[in-house]
Parts: C-alpha cells; structure tokens; sequence
C-alpha cells in the first residue's frame, strides 16, 4: 500500500460499446483491500433518526436497478490539467442510496453525506488516511447508487468488492470502492481527498470547487494513436461523452475545417455515445481531432487542457507510407 498504487492498472481501449471488465482502469490511491464479505458491513450514521447496519445479505435483497454509465477518472490529482481520457462504459446492478436514507431517516440538521471505503493508507506523506468523499445531501439522494455487479458480475476485488458508490455524470474520484460507512453530517469534511485534493477553480471564477460534474470530452478508439493505415480510406471511432447529452461531433484532420462524423444521440441511460466518421486521407502522416460539443454548448478546448480536443498521429500509405 502507498502511493505507487494510484495507478494500479492502465487499461487497453476496446471499441465495444460495454467495457469489459478486465480492461477498465483502476485507481486506488491507498492500495486495494482484500475484504472479508462474512465481516464485511454497511452503516449510516451520523444526524439521522435510525442508524442502520447491512450485511452483505440485506443489501443483496433490496430491489435491484440496473443502467449503463460511462466512468471517467479526473486524471492523476498531482497533475490536474493532464488529459488520461481514462474512461470506460459499464452496466451497473444495485440500488439507489434513497432506499437506504428512507429508512435511516435524515435529521433536519443534515446536509452533507460521507462516504468513507474501507482501504486505508499514506497520501501525499499523510499516514493513516481512508478514502473519504462527500456529497450534498439534495444530490446524494438524487445521484447516489450503490452497486455490487459491474457488467453483470460480482464487482472485483479491485473495483470495490463487495459494494461501492457509482455517481453517473460525476468524475470517478466520487465513486467511493470498498465502501463501508456512509455519514450524514452538518458540514462538508476537511480530507486530503475532498478539500484538498480533487478540487479545482473554474476559468473565470476565483474559489476552488470539488471535482464533481464531468466535462465535455470524446475519444477517438479506432485507429490508434501511431497507427498506419493501408489505403486511403480510414474508418474513424470513438465515443462521446458529457453531463447531457452531447449533440455533436466534429472531426478535424491537419488543422482543416471541422467535419461532422455521426454521432448515436443519448439514450435513457448516461452512457456514452459512439461516433463514426469516413475520411479519405492522401498519403502521408495526418493529425486527426475530434471534438465534441454538448447540449448546455460546453465545447472541447484546444490543447492544454485535460478535457482538450483527442487528437492523434494516423499515417496513410502502409508500408510505401512517406515514399
Ligand atoms: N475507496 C476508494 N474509492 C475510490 C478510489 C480509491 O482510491 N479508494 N479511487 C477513486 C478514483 S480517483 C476513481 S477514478 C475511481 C476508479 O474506479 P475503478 O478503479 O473501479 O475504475 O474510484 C474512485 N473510488
Ligand atoms: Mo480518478
């Protein structure tokens, strides 16, 4: 456990529409805990009337929802301006936090939630932490769903087994794995994970917010970044995705017009949307962006930023390329 263990796992892009499980990246900054599911319990606590203790069983045996959500992490929090377009689709089984609020009963006094996972560890030279992370209480009941099938599977050991939080349209760091105890409280928490780390100021605003709601941003999957492409024909893909539904995209190839590739519109779920585009490309090294535009007109920012336009290297001309 330590800090080397923010990246436990890259991951390797697949063009599927559902990412399999096994290429999802994973991100645990406190190393991943092994937890004993006989043990292994659930509490809310804190300002509410009835606190509540679950085991594995009582949560299994409340009403199961299922959806598909994209799940995007910020990016490594030491460098927060650095695009990772670490980002994946997954089908998640479980139940909304409100079931469990419903019953625990808030006070009136409460105002934020607390989610706290089980892996504790050393941050940024800090010893003894856990993962900590915290919601609105309003947003909390709204958003939060607490899920234990990722993809129709027992979640894995290192994507939170067995329960965690899934926010959709939030970046990953809100997620929390391993979850063990949920806190209603008056105030936000003072944490390495929630005041001072994943938090950022917005262009034209002056205060630091929480890393929260996701930005616009696309990727293109097929071909690959450094890939050669035989003829002159390339068939581009990728995927889109944004807080709202994400009404177009546009490709761009060696700084020329932008062109419209076809893009799925959102479905019921806040999945992300796949695009194609047709490109014909003479022979030779090109730079191809996409760049994708939502609905509320949030537009991917030129370079530089970390949900700026995917842009990658495609030479055409296969083995006679740059002849
Ligand atoms: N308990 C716990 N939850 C966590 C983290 C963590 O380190 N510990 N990392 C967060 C971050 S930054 C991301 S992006 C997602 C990654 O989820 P995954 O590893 O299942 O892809 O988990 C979040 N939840
Ligand atoms: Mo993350």
């Amino acid at each position: 456990m330590g800090e080397q263990a923010l990246d436990v796992r890259d991951f390797a892009d697949v063009t599927d529409f559902l990412t399999p499980v096994d290429n999802v990246f994973v991100r645990a900054h406190l190393g991943v805990p092994d937890l004993d599911v006989d043990s292994w319990t659930l509490s809310v606590e804190g300002l509410v009337e009835r606190p509540l203790r679950l085991r594995l069983d009582d949560v299994l045996a409340l009403p199961a929802r299922r959806f598909t959500a994209f799940h995007e992490c910020f990016g490594n929090p030491f460098e927060p301006d650095v695009p990772t377009r670490a980002v994946a689709n997954l089908r998640w089984t479980g139940f909304d936090l409100s079931a469990l609020l419903d019953r625990a009963v808030p006070l009136p006094s409460a105002r934020h939630v607390w989610f706290e996972g089980a892996d504790t560890g050393t941050f940024d030279g800090e010893d003894g932490l856990s993962y900590l992370k915290d919601l609105p209480l309003e947003t909390a009941r709204r958003d939060v769903f607490l899920a234990y099938e990722m993809n129709g599977e027992p979640l894995t050991v290192r994507h939170g087994h067995p329960l965690r939080t899934v926010v959709p349209r939030m970046f990953g760091t809100n997620s929390v794995k391993w979850l063990t105890r949920i806190v209603l409280a008056e105030e936000r928490p003072d944490h390495m994970f929630t005041t001072r780390f994943y938090t950022r100021v917005h262009p034209g605003e002056h205060t630091a917010r929480p890393v929260r709601a996701v930005d616009v941003g696309s990727k293109i999957l097929s071909p690959q970044d450094g890939d050669q492409v035989a003829g002159g024909y390339v068939e581009l893909a990728g995927r889109a995705w944004s807080v709202g539904e994400v009404v177009s995209l546009d490709v761009s190839v060696d700084d020329g017009p932008w062109l419209p590739a076809s893009l799925e519109p959102l479905g019921a779920d806040p999945a992300w949307q796949p695009f194609t585009l047709s490109l014909r490309l003479p022979p030779g090294r090109h730079r191809v962006r996409a760049r994708a535009t939502d609905r509320d007109g949030r537009v991917q920012p030129p370079p530089g930023v970390r949900n700026s336009v995917h842009e990658i290297t495609v030479t055409v001309g296969g083995a006679a390329a740059g002849a």
